[in-house]
């Protein structure tokens, strides 16, 4: 079993006295003057454009938004409107530019706008966006999927992660012939119904009681526990002796803020499935390719009987994916009985991104960077929480990282929620300020990139403790 990586959970330090510097003044929700010292020039930083346009969306778009937790509902202030990416930098329609730790939620690993990604856009473009129809493609992407992830021995494309969730589980339950599903608290799949019961990212940063909408008879068999509580989980076996097609978990989790597997805890799940004849699936989706080229599967030791992915494997195009053994997968249609389909499964452009993508992630020396990186990155923040008193705990593995308002340990969702979330939105608008844009939500996870500088890394540690001496 590969040794976690991770910055270990960290309690504040005694605090020293640290000089109070100028607190930014905030003046309008459009406009924020930043107050400099004598010999910078003053700088202006501006929302107006944001604003406006925010405005005119939240008339034609539910919350303005697209996907619930880009509103920063629960970080305050307003969603900046993003005009162009590029490398590890976005640029909002204001002309502010910001160091990005969302990478559009994963799929930017090797930094925005990739040049060889671009032109082999342009090249696949030429010939259509769209068959509806087999290309040679699908195949590439499968292949470099299959021979990647240990799990996998055959694999179906679809267009979202949702998608890749709601098919496997259907296939799990196809499989089994049983009904019961056990998911973990925080924990997101998407959101297809029968994910719908505690579950994380959206949901928990809205503070939804799951959602309207969804009929009991979804999720009568949706069974959760909390994450890393494998007692809870023999119970539910014990309760449900013979029910329970799956057990499905994000090997790491990224949606109820950043929570790593305590050592045993995938090693005690995938036992006590094979126990059960249940099936494991591993929902890497925001993992895969990010923890290791072969997804967290690879870098725990850890082979579950089935997994998804999504994000990274479409390059920042819509792809998503579900495999895992073969004798599984041939049950998916028209192979087998169990039906799912997509218009725009397995598109040209999308594999193209994809295929390119991967390419780049098999360079030599690529998870060595990201660890490096993102350990300076988790360190100096954690560092600076210490310098200026603030109670943080977090951690990290390879291109992915969380840190909580919180002495820790966090092992699941319930402690995630007895952080200082309040605090994290005062954070959050101050780095916003200070250029650099998380997530904006305590609870999701944050994604370096390839892309990432040490410049980059440098600067935003330097932000935060700005920040942290500030809020
Ligand atoms: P999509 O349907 O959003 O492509 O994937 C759903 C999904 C499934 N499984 C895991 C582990 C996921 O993290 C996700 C989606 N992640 C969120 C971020 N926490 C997407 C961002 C959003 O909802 O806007």
């Amino acid at each position: 079993m590969a040794a976690i990586n991770g910055v270990g959970l960290s309690c504040p330090s005694k605090l020293t006295k640290s000089t109070k510097s100028q607190t930014p003044k905030w003046a309008t929700n459009a406009t924020i003057r930043m107050t400099a010292s004598v010999d910078e020039k003053k700088k202006i930083y501006t929302l107006q454009k944001s604003e406006e346009a925010f405005t005119k969306a939240k008339e034609l778009m539910p919350g303005g938004v697209n996907s619930p937790v880009r509103a920063f509902k629960s970080v305050g202030g307003q969603p900046i409107i993003i005009d162009s990416v590029k490398g590890s930098h976005m640029r909002d329609i204001d002309g502010n530019e910001y160091i990005d730790y969302v990478g559009s939620w994963g799929p930017a690993i090797i930094g925005h706008a990739d040049d060889e990604v671009l032109a082999a856009l342009a090249e696949t473009m030429k010939k259509g966006t769209s068959f509806g129809a087999p290309c040679l493609l699908e195949n590439t992407l499968a292949e470099m999927v299959i021979s990647a992830v240990p799990s996998i021995e055959m694999v179906r494309f679809v267009n979202s992660g949702t998608e890749a969730c709601m098919g496997v589980l259907r296939l799990a339950r196809a499989f089994t012939g049983r009904s019961k599903i056990i998911k973990f608290e925080g924990c997101y799949h998407g959101h297809a119904d029968a994910f719908l019961v505690k579950a994380g990212s959206g949901v928990a940063t809205l503070g939804l009681p799951d959602s309207p909408g969804v009929p009991k008879a979804a999720t009568i068999d949706t069974l959760t526990a909390p994450y890393n509580d494998i007692s809870a989980i023999e119970t539910l076996f014990e309760e449900h002796k013979g029910e329970v097609a799956a057990v499905i978990l994000e090997p790491v989790v990224g949606n109820a803020g950043y929570i790593q597997p305590n050592l045993d805890f995938l090693a005690a799940i995938r036992k006590i499935t094979i126990e059960n004849d249940a099936l494991l699936i591993f929902d890497e989706v925001m993992t895969g390719f990010r923890l290791a080229y072969g997804g967290a599967q690879e870098y725990f030791g850890i082979t579950p009987d089935l997994t998804t992915l999504g994000k990274i494997i479409g390059g920042g195009l819509p792809v998503g994916a579900y495999g895992g053994r073969r004798a599984i997968m041939e049950m998916v249609a028209p192979a087998g009985p169990m039906y799912q389909a997509g218009t725009l499964s397995g598109n040209p452009l999308a594999m193209t991104a994809g295929i390119h993508t991967l390419k780049r992630l098999q360079k030599p020396g690529t998870y060595e960077y990201l660890d490096k990186i993102t350990g300076e990155l988790t360190q100096g923040i954690l560092d600076a929480g210490k310098k200026t008193g603030h109670a943080m705990c977090g951690g990290y593995i390879r291109g992915m990282f969380g840190f909580f308002f919180a002495e820790g340990p966090v092992y699941n969702f319930s402690d995630a929620k007895k952080s200082d979330t309040e605090k994290f939105g005062r954070f959050y608008r101050g780095m916003l300020e200070e250029g650099v844009y998380f997530a904006p939500s305590q609870f999701e996870a944050g994604f370096t990139s390839l892309a990432h500088t040490q410049e980059d890394i440098q600067r935003t540690v330097d932000a935060a403790e700005k920040v942290l001496k500030q809020i």
